[in-house]
């Protein structure tokens, strides 16, 4: 045990070293690590031998960085409703550009451009056919966009070049469109660089819900994502689902036993071609793009390349500590990995 011991150490200090490289390029330098981890048997929060690679279970201050993946992950926005004179329902939602220094993982700080000063962004949530309209405000100082998936006139595409086309530092302007097809979506910023514009942080999520809902369940957001700390658009040196490598390891996301889990996931990973879904002990239901009812496969891995989303439905027959991640051990190496917490 003591040998597997160091040698999981080892990975966590060549891991913050290579995301400290970046930044101090100084990764090795330094005073010895410590012998290490006081006490890392069983499957406590921040233990465990599958455990946080960060510093033995450090993490990262939410507080300044203005958000919590834990919140995040059931923080579903409705945005401000009221009927229109044909009697539908109209949705408002503000969401501003601000560029912002995250810690993304201890002690790295990424500058990221963010959607109202969180990565991911919003979840936006409406009902298919709801008249939407989306105050876009550019408090950033590079020149933004929103473009939405889904169905909408071309001029609210939210692309360079198109109706409004880009929005300038200091400019803001309103996308408004109806809710269509119901399903799960994802809006993001779409001006060039591309890759880097959505890489920094600037992404959200979009779910239309059928007219006649979707049965009962605890619901909730993961978006795949990455961060490119060298900024050289040759792949990614962190990954995660919710903006923070590892945190669902240091606070895993708990359920219960019985009830259905209803997974809103999203793939905006940019540099790397394809992300994927792994859940262990159990298997879901997956249901692409959201945009029927029946599902289409019963499994335990799914596959989504960039933009590609779906929902996963399970219900946990036991109580225990359930790990999810990329079954690309790469990603999952750092940092896109997590636990269920099931419980009576
Ligand atoms: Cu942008």
């Amino acid at each position: 045990m003591t040998s597997r011991r160091r040698f999981l150490t080892g990975a966590g200090v060549a891991l913050t070293g290579a995301a400290g490289v970046a930044l101090t390029g100084n990764a090795f330098a330094g005073p010895p690590v410590p012998d290490p981890v006081p006490d890392m048997s069983g499957m406590t929060h921040g233990g465990g031998v599958n455990g946080p690679m960060f510093a033995h279970g450090a993490t990262v201050d939410h507080e300044a960085n203005g958000f919590n993946p834990t919140d995040t992950l059931r923080d579903f926005d409705m945005g401000q409703t009221s009927t229109m004179p044909d009697g539908r329902t109209l949705r408002e939602w503000s969401i501003t550009a601000v560029d912002k220094e995250i810690e993304v993982a201890p002690g790295v700080v990424f500058p990221a451009w963010t959607l109202n000063g969180r990565i991911p962004g919003p979840t936006l949530r409406c009902t298919e056919g709801d008249r939407l309209r989306v105050r876009f405000t550019n408090a950033s100082e590079h020149p933004h966009t929103l473009h939405f998936h889904g169905i909408h006139p071309a001029d609210m595409d939210g692309v360079p070049m198109v109706g409004r086309g880009v929005i300038s530092p200091g400019e803001e302007f309103v996308y408004e469109f109806d809710a269509e097809p119901f399903g799960l979506h994802l809006f993001h910023c779409h001006v060039g660089p591309l890759a880097e514009h959505i890489a920094r942080g600037m992404y959200g999520t979009f779910i239309v819900d059928p007219a006649q809902g979707r049965p009962p369940a605890d619901e909730m957001v993961m978006v795949m994502h990455g961060y490119n700390t060298t900024f050289d658009a040759e792949g990614n040196q962190l990954y995660a689902v919710n903006g923070i490598p590892f945190h669902y390891m240091n606070e895993p996301v708990r359920v219960r036993r019985g009830e259905l889990v209803r997974v809103y996931l999203v793939n905006i990973l940019e540099y790397d071609p394809i992300n994927s879904f792994h859940l262990h002990g159990n298997f879901f239901q997956y249901y692409p793009t959201g945009t029927s009812l029946t599902p289409t496969e019963l499994t335990d891995v799914i596959v989504q390349a960039q933009g590609q989303r779906g929902i996963c439905e399970v219900t946990f027959p036991t109580e225990g500590m359930f790990m999810f991640h990329a079954h690309k051990s790469e990603f999952a190496d750092l940092g896109w990995m997590g636990f269920f917490e099931v419980t009576p």
